[in-house]
């Protein structure tokens, strides 16, 4: 067998992990990820014996057999990349879709992240719409926390602040961005919404809280977080000088028509 520490799907995670935490995204334990892998890349690096079994308290059937990379409940990021056999574990869901296999992983007796729910079930959601769909990744960006204490709620309203400030955001997210207002975090119920918001869009906004990015590569769901928070950054410190100038309707169809993502946008969102 090889050493795992040197898996190419694992060093990405633990560099993502990494660079959110430098990024100030992931304080303490906040963040955890989830990232499917193919037997295929798990061959060389583990049996595929079962260590522990875990109730998942919740049915993911759609999933069965799937093996999902995932971080350990209280762990911190800035951790993942030194210590990965302590703060990630590989979990292979079972036939019945009720409990979660550990196949490596969570060494000190840890298990998954307190929002597997919201992890599994928006896999689930968002495999529906994309076959492709590899990972979610949950953080806590400063700027897209503190909008939501400032901006209202509504989708259309929230994504329209987005895509008016900053001319990229329409083109990386023209579905816009799902938003819920505060709940309970790490509950099952958490999970329900998140994932019926991730039947629209790829990124959701926890308020007060944090964001989720989906995707079919660690780039794609990245890139959705990071396209946020920067707009959520340059928004934030335009807000108290007043904002005179913003990206219009006109101007937005535009850029969905130069960049073909016009199918997109949702009915009536735009004039
Ligand atoms: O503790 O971010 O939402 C990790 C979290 C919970
Ligand atoms: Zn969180």
């Amino acid at each position: 067998m090889k050493n795992i520490k040197e898996a190419p799907f694992l060093q990405e995670i633990t560099r993502l992990t990494s660079n959110m935490y430098r990024l100030g995204w992931d304080e303490r334990n906040g963040g955890n990820v989830s990232y499917l892998v193919s037997e295929e890349e798990l061959k060389d690096y583990i049996d595929f014996s079962v260590i522990r079994t875990l109730p998942l308290n919740f049915h993911a059937p759609e999933l069965a057999g799937k093996i999902y990379l995932v971080t350990g409940t209280g762990c911190y990021f800035k951790n993942m990349e030194l210590f990965p056999e302590t703060n990630l574990g590989l979990i292979r869901i079972t036939e019945d879709g009720d409990n979660a296999e550990l196949l490596w992983g969570y060494e000190d007796g840890g298990k998954p992240t307190s929002e597997l729910p919201s992890h599994l079930m928006g896999h689930i959601e968002r495999l529906k719409i994309d076959p492709e769909q590899r990972i979610v990744i949950h953080c806590h960006p400063t700027n897209t926390i503190a909008m939501t204490l400032t901006e209202d709620l509504d989708e259309k309203e929230f994504s329209k602040k987005l895509w008016r400030a900053n001319t990229e955001c329409i083109v990386v997210f023209p579905e816009g961005v799902g938003v819920l207002p505060w709940q309970l975090c790490g509950t099952i119920q958490i999970g329900i919404d998140t994932s019926k918001k991730m039947k629209d869009y790829r990124t959701v906004i926890w308020a007060n809280h944090g964001i989720f990015g989906t995707g079919k590569t660690v780039d794609e769901a990245f890139g959705l977080i990071e396209t946020v928070e920067k707009t959520a950054q340059v928004f934030m410190i335009a807000r108290p000088n007043g904002i005179l100038n913003t990206i219009t309707d006109a101007q937005l169809k535009e850029l969905t028509d130069a960049f073909g993502v016009t199918d997109q946008v949702k009915e009536g969102w735009l004039g």
